[in-house]
């Protein structure tokens, strides 16, 4: 008999249309309304990369792999995953995605994020949002905490570099460097509580090491807030600066490993931020296409479920 499992897929979320780019800022913002200011900041940045983001559709299309891989592979034939789609800062909510599971008489599912490292405040703040509305239903959760040590992802990351560095002749390897970054987040909440995410980033910056002909790789900060309290760092565009005045570095290859689809925080900050860094001291930037849809990153992620459940 086949059994019904739910999976929630959890993301971030991005404004459908502009007149969701406030109430979106104020939800990640906890509720604070942004000033007139930091909306129209917010607004520019996102009419800098075409108006709005991609991420809404990728986000749809991701998960729609996902649940086709799970369904067809041979190890849950025994099983069909029903998706369901929960974002953390717009509509469908992650609670109403738990909801509507309730509603189908779903009462087991697996949870991913569409992030591959764990911090307490990134994966497990949406694990905890999940389970809290799932424990009102008693629907049963298996959470997937971070996939960025599956053999897949790191094989998918290596392969892009690789095909970067065929745009690289072989002799300026030794001047490229290879910058591998996440989404910073505030000192206090990391340093304080011992989180695992910077080592988990600086772990994967090891592991792709292991397969790719570079010798010079860095682990950067990016997309830091602005809430007049210390980020952790080194931040991208300082560490672009820095690496050049004390190596010359003719390349940087930019490998924004903590995010899984080319958005806002990609598009803006490393796209024109950090390409402005690089044109300004004379150096060519690259920056591979990120996971989407890839059969290594969609398999990464079923590898990953295989493992707990
Ligand atoms: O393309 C898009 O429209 C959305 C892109 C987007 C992604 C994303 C991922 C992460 N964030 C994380 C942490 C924070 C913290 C704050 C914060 C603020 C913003 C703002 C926008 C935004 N984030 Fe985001 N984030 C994306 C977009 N993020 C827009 C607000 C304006 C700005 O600061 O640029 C600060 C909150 C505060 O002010 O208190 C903290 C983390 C991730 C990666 C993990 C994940 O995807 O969940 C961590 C994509």
């Amino acid at each position: 008999m086949t059994k019904k499992l739910g999976l929630l897929v959890m993301a971030y979320g991005t404004p459908y249309k502009k007149s969701d780019i406030e109430p979106y800022y104020t939800d990640i913002r906890r509720g604070r309304k942004p000033s007139q200011e930091e909306l129209e900041d917010l607004t520019q940045r996102y009419e800098a990369i075409g108006g709005l983001s991609p991420l809404a559709g990728t986000t749809e299309r991701q998960a729609e792999a996902l649940v086709t891989a799970l369904n067809n592979s041979e190890r849950y034939k025994d099983t069909e995953f029903k998706l369901y789609i929960g974002l953390k800062h717009i509509h469908p909510f992650i609670e109403d995605a738990v909801t509507a599971m309730h509603q189908d008489g779903i009462t087991e599912a697996v949870t991913v994020v569409l992030a591959p490292h764990y911090s307490r405040f990134s994966i497990g703040s949406y694990n905890k949002r999940a389970k809290e509305q799932a424990d009102k239903y008693g629907i049963t959760l298996h959470h997937v905490n971070s996939y960025f040590e599956q053999p897949k992802f790191i094989e998918y990351w290596a392969m892009r570099i690789n095909e970067a560095l065929k745009n690289i002749p072989e002799q300026d390897y030794d001047k490229t460097m290879l910058i591998v970054s996440a989404h910073s987040l505030p000192e206090k909440m990391i340093l304080e509580s011992n989180d695992p995410y910077p080592e988990q980033i600086s772990k994967t910056a090891r592991l792709i090491a292991e397969h790719i002909p570079l010798k010079q790789i860095a682990v950067g900060w990016q997309s830091a807030g602005n809430t007049g309290t210390p980020w952790i760092g080194p931040d991208v565009q300082d560490l672009t600066r820095d690496l050049y005045t004390a190596l010359g570095s003719k390349h940087f290859i930019y490998t924004p490993v903590g995010f899984v689809a080319e958005h806002l925080e990609v598009l803006y900050d490393n796209d024109y931020e950090c390409k402005v860094v690089c044109d300004e001291v004379g150096a060519t930037y690259h920056r591979p296409p990120m996971p989407d849809t890839h059969p290594l990153f969609i398999g990464a992620i079923v590898d990953e479920i295989a493992n707990i459940y």
